[in-house]
């Protein structure tokens, strides 16, 4: 047993510390090899073999086990990557104890690996091996991506795919004399950004050597399927880089190709190829590997291990539950994400099928599942084409295939891309495109990926001038106000931005307990809309923001602080009428989880103020990076509730 101490969230949603003891990690790390091996020789000996082996055993199981717990808690992550590159970076390791010629760093573009920097750090002794047990847990230091100053022994951040190559690049620049290596994935290598990092590092002869686990498996599927034509070797041979191809579960050919790499000048891709998950059981093969473990075959494997006290472990876990009622909103949750493709599919079953063909595109970015577009895909797939992680030109596709009037591109992934698309975004407009995009996991909530995930800039997609071609952004509050949006906009032209969150949104009443939605209700673009009448003063907020900020109203009117509720879903279009009426008011607060100096509240005081209405303005928002976990986030922010009282009361 460890003693230790963690920070919670008890259920007033405020964050406390609180002592735990922690059961011993049940797998013993202790047995770990310190392997050193040399590049001057090709090939390893039967007791370095031996003890990689031992090694790459070992890491494995332990990569297993505390990534199950991750799912046992109900906070996710991934399991199959790491444990895919097990044997490239044991070799790594041993390679790094033997000369100081490289740049010790476990570079990798596939930060959802983040497993293997967190089992890493604790191998180098920088973490307690229990800590493994806390994986992706609010506020224990271990988000779903790399962030570095973050998490003890972490030494780079990553988590969007095809940033870290063109990063290494520089490392590689900086480092003159070394030799850098960056972990790549054929997930990651879809990236464009991978394409120019690979001409840079051939015209600059950098001493760069990417390890790629080519094991044909991403979230949606199998590249070979949908990227047909595509491989990840070729495309690099084209762009000058060598390439030695092997099999990566053959020890000796893989140190031999990464050994014959270190001693071939200039940029090198080890490219190995393997099934996911080799050796697991029901996973083996599959893109269910890509994501966490689930708990039954991580028993399974452990079992066959026999590591019982692993298992108890894993059996004793539950996840954690917020339990919390939120005043003014229904009992009945649903996925506004999915609920963007089901509403989809709902506007689209009312087109003939020759219609839809000719005028409607779906292009999705390896995301179906996370943001709906599988709705339409299994609806609809004469309109649908799953393509690769390549967000940039699959929006302007998207844009391409809209340019016609009439005809509509459809376009979704997570929000934090939409940073990446930005540049799209101007072209389509100049070109009076018309895209109809769904930006799903918008804000904070739920976001064990943590802030490299984030969806915090989306007001960056209004990029354009005041005369431009139509520019609409809209975050519905509630299911019903998803269906509703998307039955409204479907059809019209211009640019349309819909934002969802990965979390589930309760459905929001009225003040007599029926849904404010629901019924014959209809969505009017630009129209912001009351949702509680209030005498001293307003809180505007939108999409997961507003449930929250309802229940903070409900709670202030019940101490006599009569403070109302104004949704604005069309989050960049004036709403005069409601701007008069909230400005004449004492008191304004704008509560969003956008990033404070980009969001919503960065403008709103400026109209407020362009109009001569002068009321007590503050503006809550996401101001700091994430904590990890789930609903955890929020109270992180100053964003539940009792952050939203506070700030109210902090302001009378
Ligand atoms: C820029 C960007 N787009 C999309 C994602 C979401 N995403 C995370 S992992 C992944 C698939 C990755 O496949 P691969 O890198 O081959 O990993 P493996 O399935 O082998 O674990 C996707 C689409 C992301 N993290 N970054």
């Amino acid at each position: 047993m460890r003693r230790d101490w963690r920070l919670k969230v008890n259920n007033k949603n405020t964050v406390i510390l609180e002592k735990t003891t922690m059961a011993q990690f049940p797998i013993d790390l202790g047995a770990y090899r310190r392997v050193s091996l040399a590049a001057g020789n090709p090939t390893l000996s039967p007791d370095q073999k031996a003890a990689l082996k031992a090694n790459i055993q070992l890491c494995r199981d332990a990569i297993v086990f505390f990534t199950a717990t991750g799912a046992a808690r109900g906070v996710g992550g991934h399991t199959g990557g790491p444990y895919d590159t097990v044997p490239e970076v044991m070799i790594l390791d041993a390679l790094f104890r033997g000369s100081n010629g490289f740049v010790p760093i476990f570079f990798d573009e596939a930060g959802h690996r983040v497993a293997t920097q967190y089992l890493m750090s604790v191998l180098n002794g920088d973490m307690p091996a229990e800590k493994l047990m806390l994986y992706r847990e609010a506020h224990s230091h271990l988000p779903g991506h790399p962030e570095l100053g973050f998490t003890p022994g972490v030494k780079f951040s990553s988590g969007r795919l095809g940033h870290m190559w063109p990063y290494v690049n520089g490392v590689a620049m900086a480092n003159p004399g070394k030799t850098v290596f960056c972990l790549g994935s054929d997930g990651s290598q879809q990236e464009g950004d991978d394409a120019e990092a690979a001409r840079l590092s051939v015209a600059q002869g950098l001493n760069v050597k990417l390890l790629i686990d080519d094991n044909d498996v991403t979230i949606a599927g199998h590249p070979s399927h949908y990227l047909k034509g595509c491989s990840t070797a070729q495309t690099l041979r084209g762009h000058g880089v060598t390439v030695f191809e092997g099999d990566g579960e053959d020890l000796d050919g893989l140190y031999e190709r990464i050994i014959q790499a270190i001693n071939t000048e200039g940029p090198v891709a080890v490219i190995n190829h393997r099934k996911m998950c080799p050796g697991i059981p029901g996973i083996e093969g599959s893109n269910h590997g890509h994501d966490v473990i689930s708990v039954k075959h991580a028993i399974e494997y452990l079992e066959a291990r026999g590591y019982t006290d692993a298992i108890e472990l894993l059996k004793s876990a539950s996840p954690a539950k917020q339990n919390y009622t939120f005043k003014g909103s229904s009992d009945k949750w649903d996925a506004n994400r999915n609920v963007f493709g089901d509403a989809c599919v709902s506007v689209l079953g009312k087109m003939s099928e020759a219609d839809r063909i000719a005028k409607v595109r779906v292009i999705d970015s390896d995301l179906e599942g996370s943001c709906g577009l599988k709705k339409i895909h299994d609806a609809h797939p004469e309109v649908f084409i799953a393509s690769g992680i390549m967000e940039r030109g699959n929006f302007s596709a998207a844009a391409g295939f809209g340019m016609e009037k009439g005809k509509q591109g459809i376009f979704g992934t997570f929000s934090a891309f939409l940073e990446m698309n930005i540049s799209e975004i101007t072209m389509a407009r100049l070109n009076h495109s018309n895209v109809l995009s769904h930006y799903s996991h918008s804000g904070i909530d739920d976001m064990a990926d943590n802030t490299c995930h984030f969806g915090l800039n989306n007001l960056f997609a209004d990029n354009g001038l005041d005369d431009a071609y139509p520019t609409n952004l809209y975050f519905p509050a509630d299911p019903n106000q998803m269906r509703a949006c998307v039955e409204s906009v479907f059809h019209d032209e211009g640019l349309r931005f819909i934002f969802s969150t990965r979390s589930k949104v309760p459905l929001i009443l009225d003040e007599n307990g029926n849904e404010r939605f629901g019924g014959d209700y209809k969505f009017v673009s630009g129209k912001d809309e009351v949702i509680r009448e209030g005498t001293q003063g307003y809180i505007v907020a939108f999409g997961e923001a507003l449930y929250r900020a309802l229940d903070a109203v409900e709670r202030l009117k019940e101490e006599g602080i009569d403070i109302g509720l104004i949704n604005k879903p069309t989050l960049n279009a004036i709403d005069e009428d409601m701007l008069a009426k909230v400005g004449k008011s004492p008191l304004v607060l704008v509560v969003e989880s956008f990033n404070r100096k980009t969001g919503l509240g960065s403008r709103y005081g400026t109209w407020l103020l362009e109009r001569g209405f002068t009321p007590k303005f503050a503006h809550l928002g996401t101001h700091q990076e994430g904590c990890g976990g789930l609903w955890e986030q929020f109270p992180h922010q100053g964003l539940d509730p009792v952050g939203i009282i506070a700030k109210v009361k902090s302001m009378r």
